[in-house]
């Protein structure tokens, strides 16, 4: 069967004003979007509610992050069951900037991963190499070691409700952005893994979208690839490009 195309638009920590948030959704609800493709868009935390009543209703709406606990004494955290409540279908876990800048490792991703299945949440699942790893051929190795940490807590079943970003921290908000053979390379590769850790069947059923430096540029390219099953954006999600980069699909 074939995969449907995913385009995600990870926001980060923008924009900076209520009314940037709304001039971002205004071109988003105005443009002509390919329905084929499943758009995601993950807004600060706090713009998520407000934003997710503004919005078409065809492109869904993703938290950035969320701790793997239900409630209780954790400041500053959300819960995957609070943003169940508040109709927030998709969470993003395992961005390299949450596992450089606030030291989230595998297994914490894991265990929010597992929690956020149990919320009935999907989840947009990062993973990547540094450049130094890179230049050391572990690509795949450090790509399995990071899926690894989440197979051993998953079922099968949970699978069909994961897509995995590959995002060379490299090409991160760089400029950088992976070449389409070396994108290809990599999700083949990661397909093959979760063949042999997971299932045939999963592998194959998996979304697996690249992020880093999407542009409306290159993203027609990369968009070719076999293993390309769509992108998670960042800059370039708070630009009128977005439109373009969703209708990229092949
Ligand atoms: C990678 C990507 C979005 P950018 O972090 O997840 O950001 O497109 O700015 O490189």
């Amino acid at each position: 069967m074939a995969r449907q195309f995913f385009v995600g638009g990870n926001f980060k920590m923008n924009p900076n004003t209520r009314k940037q948030k709304e001039a971002l959704v205004e071109v988003l609800n105005k443009a002509q979007l390919d329905s084929a493709t499943e758009v995601v868009i993950a807004p600060p935390s706090i713009y998520l509610i407000s934003l997710k009543e503004i919005l078409r209703k065809d492109i869904q709406v993703a938290a950035q992050n969320c701790y793997f606990k239900e409630s209780g004494a954790f400041t500053g955290e959300i819960s995957p069951g609070q943003l169940v409540d508040a109709g927030i279908p998709y969470v993003i876990l395992g961005h390299s900037e949450r596992r450089t800048l606030f030291h989230e490792t595998s297994e914490v991703v894991a265990q929010k991963t597992k929690a956020a299945l149990a919320a009935s949440l999907k989840v947009i699942l990062c993973i990547g190499e540094t450049l130094e790893q890179r230049e050391g051929n572990q690509t795949a190795e450090v790509c399995q070691e990071q899926l690894k940490a989440v197979v051993g807590v998953l079922t099968e079943a949970d699978w069909s409700k994961i897509v995995i970003a590959y995002e060379p921290v490299w090409a991160i908000g760089t400029g950088k952005v992976a070449t389409s053979a070396q994108a290809q390379a990599a999700h083949a590769d990661i397909r093959s893994y979760l063949s042999k850790a997971v299932s045939p069947a999963v592998a194959s059923a998996t979304r697996v979208i690249y992020g880093g430096s999407v542009t409306a540029t290159n993203c027609s390219e990369l968009a070719t690839q076999s293993d390309v099953d769509g992108f998670l954006v960042g800059g370039a999600s708070l630009k009128p490009e977005f439109v373009n980069i969703i209708n990229a699909a092949k």
